[in-house]
């Protein structure tokens, strides 16, 4: 067992859900340690029914840690991740940072569990977005091989930390009082609006948001030959991120056996009833570990092989907090097994 376990982050909207998830899922670990910047230093956080101070995150934290779950922005996982590593801890890693690295396994405990074998001291959780979508293809892929995706996103506003739902207030607010509203989180104002624009320029006319999509699919997958066509969307919903997708396969697929495959993979509800409006929302998925399909219906100007559905999940969930614990326990159970 991992005895000394590190949050890294605990007070950001994920790293919440993370100490939430640790209690819930009843994560084994001896003790409890939790590290952040000098803002967060001193905070007092209760976890389950002891209250941890909160350290500050710099080089020798890790000097008595085991394993770290840490969700920060890139640039500071860029900077204490291999401190951490080189003071004797595995990383769980939630940023963007190192999951294209070739020596980091980028993993979906549903997806590709096995290649937790292959790390070397960090390893990667996928973006939000990537995440729920790949969970709803790996059972098509593993069963008629995924070719092409087109897929919009409708992507929640805690996407962008809790500095976005504090901005998606405001906004609203702003507009129902007749004032102007201000955008200092997202690149326009999100209220009554959506945003076609997540992160910034990367690739002939796509965002990272769009790019991570693209690569990070193919990682998890292991199969570069995978065509991603992305276009995210910020939308004004606090949580949960919604996906049209449409999936072109090797092999043609029914709609009944696309259902039955979605039915029987880990990871996924399906909530497929229109005549009686039942279809996977954001509000519903709110709080819920799972993907959540719907709407799966024959693409009527394809050839055959390709698949339209809907896919949501709680981005602060599955989408981070979750599958990172998920990453978590795989190593445990994986050190368990060693010994
Ligand atoms: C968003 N997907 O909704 C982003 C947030 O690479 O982990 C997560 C960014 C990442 O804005």
């Amino acid at each position: 067992m991992y005895e000394t376990l590190a949050v890294v982050g605990a007070t950001g909207a994920v790293g919440r859900i993370v100490l939430q998830q640790l209690v819930d899922r009843d994560f084994p670990y001896k003790r409890l340690k939790l590290l952040a910047s000098s803002r967060s230093v001193g905070q007092e956080v209760r976890v389950k029914d002891e209250t941890v101070r909160i350290e500050l995150l710099q080089p020798g934290a890790f000097k008595d840690v085991d394993l770290v779950i840490a969700s920060t922005p890139d640039e500071v996982s860029a900077e204490f991740a291999p401190y951490a590593v080189e003071e004797g801890a595995v990383v769980v890693d939630e940023s963007g940072y190192w999951r294209m690295d070739p020596k980091v396994p980028l993993i979906i405990p549903e997806v590709n569990p096995d290649a937790i074998n292959d790390h070397q001291g960090i390893i990667a959780s996928p973006n939000c977005s990537t995440t729920q979508m790949v969970v709803a293809l790996a059972p098509l892929h593993h069963a008629a091989t995924v070719k092409r995706v087109v897929v919009s996103t409708y992507q929640a506003t805690s996407g962008a930390g809790l500095a976005g739902n504090v901005e998606l207030e405001a906004s609203t607010k702003a507009i129902l009082n007749g004032q102007a509203p201000k955008s200092e989180t997202f690149q326009h104002p999100i209220g009554f609006n959506l945003i076609p624009q997540i992160g910034s320029e990367k690739h002939e006319g796509y965002t990272s948001e769009e790019m991570k999509m693209v690569y990070e699919t193919r990682k998890i997958l292991g199969d570069d030959q995978i065509q991603v066509c992305p276009t995210a969307v910020r939308v004004p919903v606090t949580v949960g991120h919604s996906e049209s997708i449409l999936v072109e396969t090797e092999k043609p697929l029914s709609v009944q056996q696309a259902t039955e495959l979605f039915r029987s993979a880990p990871g996924i509800t399906v909530v497929d009833d229109l005549p009686n409006h039942g279809y996977p929302m954001p509000r519903d998925c709110d709080g819920k570990d799972d993907v959540f399909v719907g709407r799966i219906r024959r693409d009527i100007s394809g050839n055959g092989n390709s698949i339209a559905f809907w896919c949501v999940s709680d981005n602060l969930r599955k989408g981070a907090a979750t599958n990172a614990v998920q990453i978590a326990e795989l190593l445990q159970k994986s050190v368990a097994s060693a010994n």
